[in-house]
């Protein structure tokens, strides 16, 4: 028998950098925390890139009952299943393990460790941190590094004979599922490990016992007209179990299932066509970090299903067992990967390969992951060098060796030139594009991938990330790349499906990202510390309009409608725009409870009104409706611009007289550069806010693919998302006004 003892409560949390000597002494003066926790649920959610980065101690004594063995010879295992980001555990003053990676699951068997005496105190200390290194990964990325025992933590009994705990945090049990799809047939090979002679497996039913040797068994079932593990349609799971004659027991649930990718086709299910179209999701939600309940995990789930996404990009790293599981049981394809992001280190290949390691040894068993990414946006901060190359060799051979079943992929930043050799390294390939976000317009993505699939037919290729930060407070009737309204997010989103729509090539597809986010670095779009490209605020509490387009065009079982720009409620224009999305074929629109329209059409409709006050507007597809007011205003509602300089601008530059035949913000910056006094003024505004903001400056520097692109955008468009103030440009365009073209 196995007992599994949970001890969440009761821990002493030291937030101090002290020896563990120190830590044990001063336990007493810890706070008393549960778990799941995280040091940074405030600090890493509030800007300013200033979240407590550094070592902490979570202490707990082991009381008499949970470490009391019931059998002879039995052992304690302690199990961790996510401590960000590196772990040093000591229990009595001794060190037992240590782990680095945040985000996979460890245990540590405490048997020899223990004092089972009396009356003795058995002090388990976890020394926790999260500094910043060149060892282990993240370092260098979009999203806060929370710091703490975020994960459940578990005391695991089991007898002298067991099934394997500790390496890689396996599960002990592995199974593989080959579907015969003509046959309707499913060969189920079942592995395990442990310390014993033999061990039984049973499957759907049928037992079987077989020997062990060199600590492993082995043994194949044929499952006859297999139910099928289908998608979101029917995401059947069977269990397997293994079974010792000490007692030990595991088990895990499979699907059986086959995963395909065609160079034009795209995605595969179980031999029907299956395009993979979703959302990315950090594990990460406001006020909790990334400490988050099951309770959490399921309501994100019931979004996700909501919207009707199949896939989920769970970036960027191991996610929680607990949302596998929830991923398996929803029938969601997902795309698993470790965190060697933005910065190759040349410290950290090690690194790479064991989180790689622990992530496909631990999720191997869920039949929802069809592919393992081995990096994003690695080139975006490092050069495509021969280390960074072996690299990913190491990783994708990795990949192959523990799991030939599974396809690996790497999220590749645009500004990757398509014949860089790093793309031939993986089985299939994906792009995230922000063309229409931070650089460029819309239609450049549709060229890149066009011009990419033209150039490499024989290639997989499929849409990584793409996003445009919203923060629902901001409106305009005339949306624009940077100005963060919801109704620019929708209007990127609406061409963004197009796109897809139109090309069925796309392996798969992932919105960036389904859930507002933590970033402590940022400040923008009238929010700290946090990246707003999600369809839902990061509290859960509002689902931004671009939401219920996907809604619209993915699912297929709620009918529904929905009024865009309820947020937008004041209105300085004498006609307005209502768009409703729905997945209805036909939409009826009434003003004041007059009907003004009907509408036939596919997921966007669009009507214009006259405004004379305030409305009463209501949508209306057979028996769902929805509603909303809106205003008539004297004024344009300021409250609903963010950038107010850059609207102020746009206004000034109309009515000044401006010299044409000088330059100007309204210039591209490849023209301003060509010219030497020009380029050099704007160089120096460039370096001056590289100093600023880092990051995005960093990645300008160069780099050859962004340099073009940066050519094409008018000076102007790059000082609106930069938040630069009014006096300042007015002043920038004064200068380049004295510079003759
Ligand atoms: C990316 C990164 C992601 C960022 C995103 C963004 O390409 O992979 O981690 O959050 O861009 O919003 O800039």
């Amino acid at each position: 028998m196995r007992r599994i003892v949970c001890i969440d409560q009761n821990w002493q949390f030291l937030k101090a950098d002290i020896s563990p000597e120190q830590a044990a002494a001063n336990a007493a003066r810890g706070e008393t925390v549960s778990l799941p926790h995280t040091w940074n649920a405030a600090d890493g959610q509030d800007g300013g890139n200033d979240y407590h980065r550094g070592n902490c101690w979570y202490i707990r004594r082991l009381t008499a009952e949970e470490i009391t063995a019931e059998t002879e010879g039995e052992r304690l295992f302690l199990e961790v299943n996510g401590a960000a980001m590196s772990v040093e555990v000591y229990l009595n003053g001794r060190k037992i393990t240590e782990h680095r990676g945040g985000y996979s699951a460890f245990r540590a068997d405490l048997t020899d460790f223990l004092d089972r005496s009396e009356g003795a105190e058995n002090m388990l200390a976890i020394a926790v941190h999260n500094e910043e290194n060149d060892t282990v990964y993240p370092q260098k990325a979009d999203f806060t590094f929370y710091g703490g025992l975020y994960r459940s933590v578990n005391l695991i009994a089991v007898p002298e004979a067991h099934f394997e705990l500790v390496k890689d945090g396996t599960p002990g049990i592995r199974v593989t599922a080959e579907v015969d799809l003509e046959k309707k047939s499913a060969t189920v090979t079942v592995e395990s490990w442990q310390n014993a002679p033999e061990v039984t497996f049973e499957v759907n039913g049928e037992t079987r016992t077989v020997p062990s040797a060199d600590g492993h068994a082995r043994a194949e079932f044929v499952i006859e007209n297999a139910r099928l593990w289908d998608g979101i349609d029917d995401p059947y799971l069977y269990t397997a179990a293994a079974r010792l004659a000490s007692g030990d027991e595991v088990s895990t649930r499979f699907g059986c299932r086959v995963f395909a990718c065609d160079p034009e086709k795209g995605f595969f299910l179980n031999g029907r066509s299956y395009p993979l179209r979703g959302v990315s999701r950090h594990q990460d939600l406001k006020g909790k970090g990334n400490a988050l309940s099951l309770e959490d995990h399921k309501k994100d789930m019931e979004i996700i299903r909501e919207i009707g996404a199949n896939t989920l990009r769970l970036a960027h790293y191991q996610h929680a067992q607990e949302f596998y599981d929830l991923c398996d049981e929803n029938g969601i394809v997902v795309w698993a990967e470790i965190p060697y992001i933005t910065l190759h280190m040349a410290k950290g290949r090690e690194n790479t390969l064991s989180q790689m390691r622990e992530l496909v040894t631990q999720c191997a068993n869920h039949p929802s992951i069809a592919v393992w990414g081995l990096s994003n946006e690695i080139t975006a901060a490092s050069a495509v060098n021969e280390d960074l190359l072996e690299n990913h060799r190491l990783l994708n051979d990795l990949c192959h060796r523990l799991d030939p079943t599974r396809l690996t992929t790497m999220a590749n930043v645009f500004m990757l030139e398509t014949d860089s050799p790093i793309l031939t390294i993986p089985d299939i390939n994906s792009y995230n594009l922000y063309f229409g976000w931070y650089l460029g317009e819309l239609d450049q993505n549709d060229e890149f991938f066009d011009e990419y699939h033209a150039k490499y037919p024989e290639r997989c290729i499929g849409f990584s990330e793409y996003g445009a930060d919203a923060n629902p407070a901001y409106h305009s009737s005339h949306p624009e790349k940077g100005d963060y309204t919801e109704e620019y997010q929708a209007l990127y989103h609406e061409h963004m499906l197009k796109l897809i729509e139109a090309r069925p090539y796309l392996w798969a597809t992932h919105v960036w990202n389904l859930f507002d986010f933590a970033a402590d670095g940022r400040d923008e779009g009238g929010k700290h510390g946090e990246n707003q490209k999600g369809l839902v605020t990061f509290d859960r509490s509002l689902k931004k309009d671009a939401f219920y387009l996907y809604k619209a065009a993915w699912n297929r079982k709620e009918a529904f409608v929905h009024l865009c720009g309820k947020r937008y409620v004041n209105r300085a224009e004498e006609e307005t725009e209502i768009r409703v999305y729905s997945n209805q074929p036909a939409v009826s629109l009434y003003v004041d409870d007059v009907l003004t329209a009907s509408q036939e059409g596919r997921t966007v409709f669009s009507f214009r009104i006259p405004l004379s006050g305030e409305h009463y507007i209501r949508a209306v597809s057979g028996d769902v409706q929805d509603s909303m007011i809106i205003r008539k205003a004297a004024e344009p509602d300021e409250s609903y611009i963010f950038n107010k300089a850059a609207a102020a601008v746009t206004n000034w530059f109309d009515a000044e007289e401006n010299d044409p035949a000088c330059f100007s913000i309204m210039d591209t910056l490849g023209e301003i550069r060509q010219h030497p006094q020009a380029g050099a003024v704007i160089d120096a505004m460039m370096a001056k806010s590289a100093a600023e903001r880092g990051d995005v400056a960093d990645a300008v520097k160069d780099n050859p693919a962004l340099q073009r692109m940066m050519a094409r955008m008018t000076l102007m468009s790059l000082l609106k998302q930069s938040g630069a103030d009014e006096e300042s440009i007015r002043q920038l365009n004064r200068i380049l006004q004295g510079i003759k073209k």
